[in-house]
Parts: structure tokens; C-alpha cells; sequence
């Protein structure tokens, strides 16, 4: 590793602190990844991220900058690609919309349970079939092994586990796939150079200089994971220059897709850009329950298959 990149991308990586819990998250990817592979066949793994990550201001963090991201599209995709036979290792914002929980009511938590006279604790009536569905859902792909679900909250934490989650998928060739809807901070205050406490505000205006986060995109495809299937995703305000910048996206970091989506639109068209084409895909509007991600994913498996058997000849 050494053109200007790569050095940039070991600064990164050598002034982040270090993860909590890593030996522990390490031990969790081996299993899932043996469970699913086997010598008479390879499962598909999907590492699908979501969420925003946040940029601490402080090590002892008391600020940070954050992002819009929501989550639904990683959720929503995962639901979909565990439906057609994926098992997927869901790297997402803690807090941020996780599977099987986008048809749980919005109100509080506590509004949908209730005491019975028993002293038994139960979901209201309104909700529980909902309740009853989310938890059978998640706790089946959970216990099946098809469901792996990693929390994270800096850039620190996500880049350092992308990374982890890459080298250990490395063993499953081209039926590993990366689907990274994550919104990524493209600034970041390095670990080593930040306040270690929390910055006072009776010196002035906050005068503070971010560095640009090192695209991990092209290291992602050549050296982590490089027969993986790679689909990034970008997200623009204006619509003018948004094709444009996917395909330049697609370009530079070697992507097997890109797709692109426009902030007010997000949730009902994107448009996925390929060597081949661009192709649009519309959420099916004559049905209230439907999302964009069911199209977008199984146009994206199907992407897949044809990569696999590609690379298999
Ligand atoms: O998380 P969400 O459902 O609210 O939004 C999804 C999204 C817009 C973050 C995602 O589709 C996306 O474009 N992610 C990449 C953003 C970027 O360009 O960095």
C-alpha cells in the first residue's frame, strides 16, 4: 500500500480508537460466514450498510456531526434480500430503523402494551398482529442464521468494521455482495488531533478544520473483497447532476452498480446505473404497502446471478 490513497487510508485507520468489541464482532462474522458455507454449496451473503455515521467533535463526545439517513432503505433491502434466500450481515446506525420493525407502530413504545388484570403484560389489540408478525420474522431469519445485525455509530466504528467484514466475506468469491446505502461522512476531525474534552464556547467562534474522509470504495473492491458484487449508492439534492456523478461513482471506484436517488424522491424512484445502461425503478404505486426496495433488490439479485455464473465459467 503505498500511493497517496493507500497512506491517506492508513492514516485513517491507525489514528481511529480502536473498536470496543472487536475480537468479540470478529468471532461473530466467522460463524455466520461458516454457517453459511458449506462444501455443497455457498449461500449469498449480503453486507448491507444503513444509517448515517457521525463525526465526534470531542473524544469524551458531548457534539457530533450527523446525518439525515434513516435507515429504511438498508432495512426495507434486507427484509427483501433475506425473502429471496440471502443471508445478510446488516451493518447499521444504532437508533436507525432496523428489520422487521418498519410495520410497528410509530407511537411510543410503551403505548402498545398493557397490564391485565393477571398482573401479564400484553401488546394492545391494534398492534398485535403487527407485533406477533415482526417478532416471529426476526426471530426465525435470526435463529436461521440468515440474519446478522452489527450496530455502529462513528465513522470510525463503521469504516473499521466495512473493513472486517470485507477480509472475513473474502472466502465466499462472487456469492458475497456489498450493498452500501449507509450515508458516510465525507469529514472527519482525525481521533489524534481532536479535543480530548468538551470545547468551551467563551473563546469565539469555533474555528475547527475537517479532513476528507479516504474513499474506501476502490480499496473495498481491489484489495478487501475483490469478487465480491459492489453496489454503492448516491444521493444528490440537485437532479441535474445526479446521473452524472453515479456514473462517474461507478467509474472510479470499479462498481458492479450504482444507485442513484434524489433526497425528496428517495422513496419512490432510483435509477440504477450499470456498464450497460441505466435503468429506472419505480415503487408500485397502486399498492400502499409497497416500497422502492422490492424492485430495486430483485433487479440488483438478478444482477448478481449473472455475475456469479459469469464467474464461474
Ligand atoms: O436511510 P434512508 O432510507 O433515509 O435513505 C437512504 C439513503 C438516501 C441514505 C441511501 O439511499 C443513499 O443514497 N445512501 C448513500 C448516500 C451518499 O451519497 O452518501
Amino acid at each position: 500500500m503505498d500511493s497517496p490513497l493507500n497512506s491517506e487510508i492508513e492514516s485513517f485507520f491507525d489514528s481511529a480508537p480502536p473498536l470496543n468489541d472487536r475480537a468479540a464482532i470478529s468471532e461473530k462474522l466467522k460463524e455466520f460466514i461458516a454457517l453459511n458455507s458449506s462444501e455443497s454449496g455457498t449461500r449469498r451473503v449480503a453486507c448491507v450498510t444503513s444509517g448515517g455515521t457521525t463525526v465526534p467533535l470531542e473524544q469524551r463526545c458531548v457534539r457530533y456531526i450527523d446525518n439525515f439517513s434513516s435507515g429504511h432503505r438498508g432495512a426495507a433491502s434486507t427484509e427483501h434480500l433475506i425473502k429471496m434466500g440471502y443471508a445478510v450481515i446488516f451493518l447499521y446506525r444504532r437508533g436507525t430503523c432496523e428489520p422487521y420493525c418498519s410495520s410497528l407502530p410509530d407511537d411510543a413504545f410503551l403505548e402498545c402494551f398493557e397490564v391485565t388484570e393477571e398482573s401479564a403484560v400484553q401488546v394492545c389489540q391494534p398492534y398485535s398482529e403487527a407485533v406477533k408478525r415482526a417478532i416471529r420474522d426476526h426471530h426465525a431469519a435470526v435463529a436461521g442464521g440468515l440474519l446478522l445485525k452489527l450496530p455502529f455509530t462513528t465513522i470510525f466504528e463503521y469504516l473499521q468494521m466495512l473493513q472486517m467484514i470485507a477480509v472475513s466475506s473474502r472466502s465466499l468469491g462472487p456469492c458475497s455482495m456489498f450493498y452500501l446505502a449507509a450515508a458516510v461522512s465525507d469529514f472527519y476531525v482525525p481521533w489524534k488531533s481532536m479535543a480530548e474534552h468538551k470545547i468551551q464556547s467563551g473563546s469565539g467562534p469555533l474555528d475547527m478544520q475537517l479532513l476528507q474522509v479516504p474513499k474506501m470504495l476502490s480499496v473495498l473492491r481491489k484489495e478487501w473483497a475483490p469478487m465480491a458484487f459492489c453496489i454503492s449508492f448516491k444521493l444528490e439534492t440537485d437532479a441535474e447532476i445526479l446521473l452524472e456523478k453515479a456514473d462517474m461513482a461507478r467509474k472510479k471506484y470499479g462498481m458492479h452498480a450504482v444507485v442513484a436517488n434524489e433526497l425528496l424522491s428517495r422513496k419512490e424512484q432510483v435509477v440504477v446505473v450499470t456498464n450497460n445502461g441505466k435503468i429506472p425503478v419505480y415503487r408500485d404505486k397502486t399498492s400502499s404497502d409497497s416500497d422502492v426496495e422490492k424492485p430495486l433488490t430483485k433487479l440488483l439479485v438478478d444482477r448478481h446471478s449473472v455475475y456469479i455464473k459469469d464467474s464461474n465459467t
